[in-house]
């Protein structure tokens, strides 16, 4: 405590000790800047406030940089099939083995930390649905400022489903943490190693329901619905599932008749604007 520190000084170190994050953190000390007593014998407090925000700055820009860069970075790894789903977490949480486990990919599996240190990829097949899974190599403090950090968040970033994995509440800590930093828009989900070991069966289902996509069926008339099911987003509707089987199908479009939640009876006759749900089957008549 400097010599004739004002009140409006130490209420600005209260806030500055209290910051959680370093925004909070530089507005306390911008506050104490100001607030601080400027004379002989306060120039070293000065001193070290300045060098702390000056800090700060730099933490700052540096992230910024980062985010920049892994924005820009074509990630090397091709998105492929309905969706990306990234796995992370701590080293020997278990990714490969759930990789492994539910994809054909055969990642090694070791009992040495850090064994993954490029990304592994596999393709989860969920009712002929394909799905690409991506292990990310182990998340560390400061992921986002390792030599590969900010290509590995650039391939998070063009995911749409993040699965935790974690053995306790410090791992799970340290890769939320970790996320907070890394500013991602993308549903995740945690799953502790043990639910990944022992319901590994009920991990496809998850992964699928969190994806906010749905799938549908088509049909010939009179004849079973036909494998593989479409893969849509959420809100999809007739004239998306057309434009997605083939380009000209719009055009020649008469009605369809559709099977499924969204519809009042089984065989309603719907527009290309209807909206379809979750398993509906469809038939598709054009003018021919
Ligand atoms: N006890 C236990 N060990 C596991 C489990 N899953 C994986 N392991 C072991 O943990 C080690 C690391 O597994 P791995 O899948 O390579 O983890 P990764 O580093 O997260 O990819 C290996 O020795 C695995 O056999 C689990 O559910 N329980
Ligand atoms: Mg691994």
């Amino acid at each position: 405590m400097p010599v004739n520190a004002g009140p409006e000084f130490m209420e600005a170190e209260l806030e500055y000790q209290r910051a959680t994050t370093p925004e909070e953190r530089l507005l306390g000390l911008k506050k104490m800047l100001k607030t601080a007593p400027k004379h002989k014998g306060s120039e070293k407090l000065l001193a070290e406030i300045k060098k702390k925000i000056a800090k700060i700055l730099e933490q700052q820009e540096r992230v910024k940089q980062i985010a920049k860069r892994a924005g820009r970075a074509s990630a090397g790894i091709k998105k492929e099939g309905a969706a990306r789903v990234c796995i992370i977490g701590a080293t020997n949480t278990g990714k490969s083995s759930l990789l492994a486990k539910i994809t054909n990919s055969k990642a090694r599996i070791s009992e040495y930390p850090y064994t993954t240190t490029e990304p592994e990829i596999g393709v989860l097949d969920y009712i002929g649905i394909k799905v690409q899974v991506v292990e990310i190599p182990a998340i560390i403090q400061d992921f986002i400022e390792t030599d590969s950090g900010s290509y590995f968040v650039s391939l998070m970033k063009e995911s749409s489903l993040l699965i935790v994995l974690y053995r306790n509440e410090e791992e799970r800590k340290l890769v939320r943490s970790e996320l907070r930093k890394m500013r991602l828009s993308v549903p995740t989900i945690e799953l502790s190693q043990q639910e990944a070991k022992e319901r590994s069966q009920d991990v496809p289902w998850k992964i699928w329901k969190n994806l906010g996509l749905i799938k549908v069926y088509t049909k010939q008339p009179r004849k079973p619905k036909e494998f593989p099911p479409v893969s849509l987003g959420k809100g999809a509707t007739i004239r998306d599932l057309a434009t997605k089987i083939h380009k000209d199908f719009v055009q020649k479009f008469k009605h369809a008749r559709v099977f499924g939640s969204s519809v009042k009876f089984p065989g309603q006759q719907v527009g290309l604007g209807h909206v379809l749900a979750d398993d509906d089957v469809v038939e598709l008549y054009t003018k021919d």
